[in-house]
């Protein structure tokens, strides 16, 4: 018998590297079946590309943050569908069992801003009612206003991971720019309390960080926990419930992590950023998360997208542990 010459798209269920050291064919996340019917489809978790840099301040190209990833993360591609994974460092078994589907991409229009939000929330409503645990792929990190818009309901904690504050409530008359989300997620009725970890760095503006105060913001600053440990830095995180996460990857530390738009120095190390999506993980019932600001333009040695890709898979690991 010949073995064959074509190799199926990687597209199918089937995983494609069965009998093979290179990834072949089409990259979806993790190698998941692809949704056909966007309207139609179930699964666990559901991984939704938002290829959208249009709020960018200063360096673009996080649109290009969700191909990256995807094809960063073939390299986590199990070996029998729906059999998990080993996390060789804590010697458990993660997501086995749990189903997983790659939705596609949001279909972006060109520069159009509250249009392109529109349909972002659009996007993120049918992933939260189709699945369990839906992970959005940025991006700039302006999507994840459009995105928390459609995560209502009921009262919501969003935890933020990020170098920078996000708080901004306008700038040159700027509103809904990659440094504002924040302050409109704040404005959302259904967003009862914000915990923002990581921030660092000087801010040369003072009314987003008094406004944050005076809001409730609770704030864990980088240094913090690099110099006393996750456990003791997020020990002071308010209590449980319902939470939406958002992982802006320059809360890493750019030395190591340097594919995005603004690195800023210092910074958590993966195992710490790790220990904290956990620690988020066990604390709250995370009802979905976006990971955004990977910029494949910075990221020469394609490690920023591969971490990304682990972090995704890692923090799925605790919140489906439960
Ligand atoms: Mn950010």
């Amino acid at each position: 018998m010949t073995a064959p010459v074509f190799r199926a798209p990687s597209t199918a269920a089937a995983p494609s590297n069965a009998h093979g050291v290179l990834r072949h064919g089409f990259a979806s996340f993790f190698r998941a079946p692809v949704v056909e019917d966007a309207a139609t489809w179930h699964a666990d978790i559901g991984f939704v590309g938002v290829p959208f840099d249009g709020a960018t301040n200063d360096r673009p190209g996080a649109r290009f943050g969700p191909a990256a990833i995807r094809d960063a993360s073939t390299r986590y591609e199990p070996q029998r569908e729906w059999t998990g994974w080993i996390d060789a460092e804590r010697g458990s078994r993660i997501l086995e069992g749990v189903s997983m589907a790659d939705v596609g991409d949001v279909d972006i229009r060109t520069v159009d801003l509250l249009e392109n939000f529109a349909i972002i929330t659009d996007a993120a409503r049918i992933a939260r009612r189709n699945c369990r645990v839906p992970v959005f792929v940025g991006g700039d990190h302006a999507i994840t206003f459009p995105i928390v818009r459609a995560f209502d309901g009921a009262p919501i904690t969003v935890v933020q991971f990020d170098a920078h504050q996000d708080y901004t409530d306008e700038k040159h008359g700027v509103r809904y720019s990659h440094d504002n989300h924040m302050r409109r997620v704040s404005e959302l009725s259904h967003v009862r309390q914000i915990v923002q970890v990581g921030l660092r760095g000087v801010l040369e503006r003072f009314e987003p960080w008094e406004a944050a105060q005076r809001d409730g913001v609770v704030i864990v600053p980088s240094e913090r926990i690099v110099r006393e440990g996750v456990p003791a830095a997020l020990a002071a995180l308010p209590a449980g419930g319902p939470a939406y996460v958002t992982i802006d990857i320059d809360v890493l530390d750019p030395g190591g992590a340097p594919g995005t738009g603004y690195p800023e120095p210092g910074g958590l190390t993966y195992y710490q950023l790790k220990d904290a999506l956990l620690a988020v993980a066990a604390r709250y019932e995370v009802a979905g998360f976006d990971i955004a600001e990977v910029d494949p333009i910075y990221d020469a040695a394609g490690v920023t997208a591969r971490i990304a890709a682990k972090l995704i898979l890692d923090f799925l690991g605790g919140i489906f542990a439960k």
